[in-house]
């Protein structure tokens, strides 16, 4: 009874705990590690949240494993030990236990297989995409541009934690935000001008190398207006922990107004970043053709 007080105790805590997290969070999202974090962030987009479930069935499947295998491994500890079986078997070799254990591992492989693959392809590339955002990683900083906007770019650095301002994340805050409208479908493409880099954004699903003279592609909708913060996730040198990503999500609308004022405030692309072909990637992105390669 008292073992039962305890646990409903517990439970109340942890439920309070989480209603007044979920309460402090407020209508805007936030797409920031938080501590004592135990699983992944939120998902805050159709990739991320497929992910997530991807996740939820592996662990269904390899725990039935791990409970197999030691409820096997504790049996035969039992059933064969000195005490129980003095004179040990002399079997080598058994053809239907041995095709069993062959097939059935097969087959779970193949059934985890399938929703691996279909959420691969799902995550890769959007055929359909509204707009375009390239993410350009520098020692140690972001470039971001807009062909489809007027094609501007802004660079973005990490705020210092001395210049912090209440509320904003250490080492995650950046002086400029990567402004974006929810719910629609954007095609990003990564690329880099000096080492690699990562794009990574945890919260959305994102996580694309940026490999110089080569653009790579993914695509994100976002679910809900917020902040949402991530890192690079290649080790690119002695700045690498400093060049974080800082995304604002906002309404369609919102996103229209930003537009306008930022191609007075940030500068127009002259020259696309370095790639290898520096005319193919961006100019047939912002007619939103396949890409074609680089020759
Ligand atoms: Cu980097």
């Amino acid at each position: 009874m008292e073992t039962y007080r305890k646990l409903a105790a517990a439970a109340a805590i942890i439920t309070a705990t989480l209603g007044t997290a979920v309460a402090l969070s407020g209508p805007l999202f936030a797409g920031q590690p938080q501590p004592g974090q135990m699983g992944f962030q939120p998902a805050a987009s159709p990739t991320m949240e497929r992910i997530q479930s991807f996740h939820d069935l592996l662990l269904v499947i390899i725990t039935l494993i791990v409970i197999f295998v030691m409820g096997l491994l504790v049996y035969v500890m039992w059933r064969y030990s000195e005490k129980r079986s003095p004179t040990p078997s002399k079997t080598t070799h058994n053809t239907v236990i041995e095709v069993i254990w062959t097939v059935v591992p097969v087959i779970i492989l193949v059934a985890i297989a399938v929703p691996s693959f279909k959420l691969l392809y799902y995550a890769d590339r959007v055929e359909d995409a509204e707009m375009t955002l390239k993410a350009i990683g520098r020692q140690w900083y972001w470039s971001y541009e807009y062909p489809d906007h007027g094609d501007f770019t802004f660079d973005a650095y990490m705020v210092a934690d001395e210049d912090l301002e209440a509320g904003q994340p250490r080492l995650l805050q950046t002086d400029t935000a990567v402004v974006l409208p929810v719910d629609t479908r954007i095609r990003i493409l990564v690329t880099a001008s000096d080492v690699l880099h990562s794009f990574a954004m945890p919260s959305m699903g994102l996580k694309l190398d940026a490999v110089p003279g080569r653009v790579n592609e993914t695509w994100v909708q976002i679910n809900s207006e917020g902040m949402y913060y991530g890192q690079c996730s290649e080790i690119c040198g002695t700045g690498h922990s400093y060049m974080p990503i800082m995304i604002k999500a906002v309404s369609k609308e919102a996103f229209a107004k930003w537009v306008e004022q930022a191609k007075e405030e940030f500068a127009g692309v002259d020259e696309p970043a370095d790639v290898a072909d520096p005319a193919a990637p961006v100019r047939l992105a912002a007619t939103g053709e396949e890409l074609g390669g680089n020759d």
